[in-house]
């Protein structure tokens, strides 16, 4: 059980979760900071004014990565920091601060691995249509160019996009998350498409600067597996694979969509306003993509839906991944199982379904490179004697860990495990109650910082190369 000397073993974070500071030192307001104040919207009306102050205190972050033996550290770069009203002028003390939060990195040879959009999109391109206006592609490829140019000397590992489905599900089929809009499957098609395209054009973009680093895109993957071998049940697995995972990874990887997807929507009378042009780039770029991130929780059990069924209205709880719900368009159900495990707030717990995952996922595109760059246990964590006894998170990590490794061993090309998260840090809509990092926050004293006994375990794991982690888990 030891990971390879090249295999990163890192830990992530996402700017509006962790920095605070939304108005400081000339950062634009953002769609979150705005969406957070519609009551009802988030758990006890958190937001990311404060988050966990990481703005102020990335130096004491990064000492406690370095001495947890971190090799890398994911990050988000807000747009609204670099360039605060998305379009115009830079600002240059954004730019200081992610030169500061890379250099603290590099200090401690941590490498630092960049996302560019974690969901914090500048306000006034929200208010301008956000993603379903074409102009926010060309904006966003100006802002890559702007971080390449600014960052692209030390970094050399770039995510585009964190969870295109999951910013444009919630965006406009739940309403979960900014804009906020609801049952519209026409604009959430049409915002995953100019994504895309804007992916796209970025690659092309990173290349033509020759910085000699890498590029991709983290997406979800979860996964959908039938509840039984009935053919319906099948047809359900087949199709939610094709809308959750092909439609998200094949103009990425392949350059252009699923044919069946495209037959789908055509029969569904969704025509989405897509250019030659834009196919072009798609095609151009997939062999430029260097790698895909793999974002892992849970895999989906589905059943077809048979019967006329009453549509749930989403609340935040069902929209944000427990099961139970109807697909968008009626075909499936998610279904919680007797038979599995699930975290508090309904997660399955699934090594073995990531294994197969990823096997089905090499059996489809190869020997595509890939990143874990998010994997992780929310929960509440408990508190005994002032020590943070996380042990369900260390027996999560280390059975995706060992997950990891199956894989690795079968021939699928994974070269890094970012587990979400570093340090315990704002939750998009559960607040601070559900925890996920290495690294205690406590809220009730000034924000201090405190070791997990996750944190003493994964410093482990990282010196042993996993030498330490647990195979026969498999009566958990
Ligand atoms: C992913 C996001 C992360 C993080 C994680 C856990 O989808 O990329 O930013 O939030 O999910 O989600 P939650 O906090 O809802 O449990």
């Amino acid at each position: 059980m030891k990971f390879s000397n090249n295999f990163f073993f890192g830990a992530a974070s996402a700017a509006y979760q962790v920095e605070g500071a939304i108005a400081e030192d000339g950062k634009g307001a953002t769609n979150w900071d705005e969406f957070v104040k519609i009551p009802g919207k988030t758990f006890e009306g958190t937001t990311g004014e404060v988050a966990v102050d990481h703005y102020h205190r990335y130096k004491e972050d990064i000492k406690l990565m370095s001495e947890m033996g971190l090799e890398s550290y994911r990050f988000s770069i807000s747009w609204a920091r670099i360039i605060p009203n998305g379009t115009g002028e830079i600002n240059k003390k954004g730019i200081q601060f992610y030169n500061n939060l890379i250099d603290e990195c590099l200090k401690y040879g941590i490498v630092p691995f960049v996302t560019l959009y974690h969901w914090d999109l500048p306000l006034p391109l929200e208010k301008d249509g956000g993603w379903l206006n074409k102009n926010t592609i060309d904006a966003f490829v100006r802002y890559a160019k702007v971080c390449f140019e600014a960052f692209g000397d030390r970094v050399k590992h770039f995510i585009t996009f964190n969870e295109t489905i999951v910013f444009c599900g919630m965006g406009y089929l739940t309403g979960a998350h900014p804009p906020g809009i609801m049952n519209d499957p026409q604009k959430y098609f049409q915002a995953t498409h100019n994504v895309f395209v804007a992916h796209a054009k970025t690659v092309i973009e990173y290349r033509a600067l020759k910085q000699f680093g890498e590029i991709g895109l983290s997406h979800v993957f979860s996964p959908a597996f039938s509840i039984d071998n009935t053919e319906d049940n099948k047809y359900a697995e087949m199709h939610a694979n094709q809308f959750g995972i092909n439609w998200y990874y094949d103009p990425i990887l392949l350059g252009h969509y699923p044919t069946y997807v495209l037959e789908q929507l055509d029969t569904q009378g969704i025509t989405l306003d897509i250019t030659s042009s834009e196919l072009e780039q798609l095609q151009i770029a997939a062999p430029l993509n260097d790698f895909i991130g793999l974002n892992y929780y849970q895999p989906i059990r589905v059943e077809k839906i048979t019967e006329p069924f009453d549509s749930i209205e989403p609340t935040r709880e069902n929209s944000t991944g427990a099961p139970g719900n109807p697909s968008f368009d009626g075909v499936y159900r998610t279904v919680k199982m007797t038979d599995k495990r699930y975290t508090k707030w309904g997660w399955e717990i699934s090594p073995e379904g990531f294994v197969s995952g990823l096997l089905q996922l090499k059996r489809y595109y190869g020997d595509v490179k890939i990143y874990i760059t998010e994997n992780g246990l929310g929960d509440e964590d408990p508190i005994v004697e002032g020590e943070v006894c996380d042990i369900p998170r260390i027996n999560f990590i280390n059975d995706h860990l060992v997950a990891v490794k199956k894989a690795i061993d079968s021939g699928v090309n994974i070269r890094g495990y970012y587990a979400w998260s570093a340090i315990d840090l704002l939750s998009w809509l559960n607040g601070y109650k559900k925890q996920y990092g290495f690294i205690y926050v406590d809220h009730a004293d000034a924000l201090k910082r405190k070791k997990k006994s996750s944190f003493h375990w994964y410093k482990n794991v990282i010196t042993s190369r996993g030498a330490n982690l647990k195979i026969n888990c498999d009566s958990r």
